[in-house]
């Protein structure tokens, strides 16, 4: 979930926080209506997996076996670790851009502990442990997805040095939170913005009204988003090879190149772009 940090009040308990702003998951203090919740939010995404995920997706969440209640993170560090190194770390909620990328450069995940409240089932502006485990943890667990988050997370000080993080935050946005796949079926979703939203899981696969555009690295880091709708954009990669492969350029000189001009609407179409399906309303 990329979200501006400065732009409202944090969510989430920061009283007793690490350094790192990481706390130990208070496990044992869930109730049994959150679990609960959970189970019901679960269930409801997982109908929707065979129709609407990236195969790798489906596969990762069936072999974590997290249906039965909020997950203990210590057990899911014991099977991460063995498949990709990568660590989940709890965090109150939204934590700092260079502390974010920090623990992804250091193969850490940091996952939101608390759960959303009933009235929030559908949509919730920050992240919460539904969003950031369901949508964010299983593709940790895939090798070349694993290794595309720590050197996402490696090009923080750059931008930071540059001032390119909005630039850099476009990228995770259009990738780890709502990418889309191609795949011999059709196109899936991998994004964990996507496949943590009832609603949205549908609209980036189905719906007429967003364009739906191959991957470009520069045209994503210049490609502006809104964070309380459903995107009008999607862009599409090959393969998570391929995702990797495209972003291993260095960043630097491209920086140079476009950090001076204006970024685009999120709901453009530009005559060089892989144009897969054109919107109802783009521009
Ligand atoms: N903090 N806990 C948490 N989760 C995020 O997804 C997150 C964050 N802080 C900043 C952030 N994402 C975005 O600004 C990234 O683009 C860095
Ligand atoms: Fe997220």
């Amino acid at each position: 979930m990329a979200v501006n940090l400065s732009s409202h009040a944090l969510r989430g308990d920061y009283s007793h926080i690490n350094p790192d702003y990481t706390v130990d998951q208070p496990f044992d203090g869930y109730t049994e209506e959150q679990h609960d919740r959970w189970r019901r939010l679960y269930r409801r995404q997982m109908a929707l997996m065979p129709r609407y995920a990236a195969h790798e997706f489906i596969e990762s969440i069936c072999r974590l076996s997290v249906g039965d209640g909020i997950p203990e993170f210590a057990r899911i560090n014991d099977q991460l670790a063995k498949a990709t190194g990568f660590q989940i770390v709890a965090v109150p909620g939204l934590v700092p851009d260079d502390v974010f990328y920090d623990h992804l450069a250091n193969r850490r995940f940091p996952v939101s502990w608390w759960i959303r409240e009933e009235s929030e089932l559908d949509y919730l502006v920050e992240p919460d442990v539904f969003h950031d485990f369901f949508g964010h943890v299983p593709l940790l667990a895939h090798p070349v997805f694993a290794d595309y988050m720590v050197e996402y997370g490696k090009a923080g000080p750059l931008a930071a040095r540059m001032d390119t993080i909005p630039m850099l935050a476009r990228l995770y946005w259009y990738t780890i939170e709502f990418g889309l796949i191609r795949t011999s079926e059709g196109l899936r979703a991998f994004g964990a913005g996507i496949l943590s939203s009832k609603g949205e899981t549908v609209f980036a696969v189905d719906s007429p009204r967003p364009n739906r555009i191959g991957f470009d690295l520069e045209r994503v880091l210049m490609t502006e988003y809104r964070i309380d709708d459903f995107q009008k954009t999607y862009f599409v990669i090959d393969s998570f090879d391929q995702m990797f492969d495209e972003t291993r350029k260095p960043f630097g000189p491209i920086y140079e190149r476009l950090r001076g001009k204006p970024p685009y609407p999120a709901d453009t179409v530009l005559p060089g772009d892989a144009v897969i399906h054109r919107g109802l309303r783009s521009t």
